[in-house]
């Protein structure tokens, strides 16, 4: 049922296109040059796969992109994360848990897809569930987003409540690819568009913002997060760094005061890892060139979640 333990399959994501800062495709190479990739090998003895150096997805670029439906460089991402999607699905279909460092969240329609569908080939047809820890909702649709910028709604596209009939404009995404709303969890959320919430109300997706993390703690959360998913059920992490408090993680396009401290972050992903159920993580919105003092801070915050979800234990 559960991936290998010891086999990870890695995606180096260099991509800034699901939004206007220039930077966030530096993270990956930041993350490898802070030693992650050494530490999962040498300290938590995993078996890497896949990249070995980080892919420059930015030149990927159509001949022409045109807005389309108000998104912003529209047929960029969608080719990016089409192609993340095959990526990802051959190394989670060979059993191996992925860990897909980006780039900016966009990237995430491309890793969920993969895995999505590697995990109902490989578990019966059996639908994975998402944790989506994040400052925002990254759940609107073209039609509600403000800013335009795709990184504002892999969610909407992932469980098909925004859809397209262009082929090159993730018209590509299947079925099969999709994941379901009620699999659906969000922990950290603070900056939620009001078409978003919206969204969140009319499906019942289940999200516990700041203000539920205030109240019950961080420790009541995660439990009611995992109760909802239930045991069983293969986990993809979505991991978006501004989740943290600007305090621990500064360099990010979106930073969002009023938010998790580097401890609760790891602390959910110390959870997760504990539920044996992870088969998938992303990292992302690191970016290196912005608030370039705190910018070692936040790879060093990246590392550590990382480390966490993936077994690192305290004692
Ligand atoms: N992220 N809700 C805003 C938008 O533009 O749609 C912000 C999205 C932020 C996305 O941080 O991954
Ligand atoms: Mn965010
Ligand atoms: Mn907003
Ligand atoms: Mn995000």
């Amino acid at each position: 049922f559960l991936p290998h333990p010891s086999d990870l399959g890695v995606v180096l994501v260099g991509f800034s296109g699901g939004q206007c800062k220039e930077g966030v495709d530096a993270a990956p190479t930041a993350l490898v040059q802070a030693g992650l990739l050494d530490q999962l090998r040498d300290d938590l003895g995993y078996k890497l796969h896949g990249d070995a150096s980080v892919r420059n997805y930015n030149e990927m670029k159509p001949a022409s992109d045109e807005p389309h439906r108000g998104m912003k460089n529209p047929r960029a991402v969608s080719a990016v994360t089409e192609t993340l999607a095959s990526q990802v699905y051959e190394q989670a279909r060979q059993g191996r848990m992925v860990l897909t460092l980006g780039g900016d969240h966009s990237i995430a329609i491309g890793t969920l897809a993969g895995t999505a569908k590697a995990v109902r080939e490989r578990y019966n047809g059996r639908e994975m569930a998402v944790i989506w820890v994040d400052a925002h909702a990254d759940i609107n649709t073209p039609e509600t987003s403000d800013s335009g910028n795709v990184h504002g709604m892999p969610v909407a596209f992932a469980t098909g409540l925004a859809t397209s009939q262009e082929r090159d404009i993730f018209g590509w995404l299947t079925d099969e690819q999709k994941i379901s709303t009620r699999k659906l969890v969000y922990i950290g959320l603070r900056d939620v568009d009001r078409g978003e919430k919206k969204i969140l109300r009319d499906h019942g997706i289940r999200a516990f913002s700041m203000h539920d993390i205030d109240r019950h703690g961080i420790g009541r959360v995660v439990e009611m997060a995992l109760a909802h998913i239930g045991a069983d059920t293969p986990i993809h992490l979505s991991f978006d760094v501004d989740a943290l408090d600007p305090m621990w993680a500064p360099s990010t396009g979106t930073p969002v005061r009023g938010g998790l401290t580097l401890r609760e972050g790891d602390y959910i992903a110390e959870c997760v890892h504990e539920t044996g159920q992870l088969v998938a993580m992303d990292l992302v919105e690191v970016n290196p060139n912005l608030e370039v003092a705190g910018a070692s801070e936040t790879v060093r915050a990246g590392v550590s979640l990382v480390r966490c979800a993936l077994g690192d234990t305290l004692l």
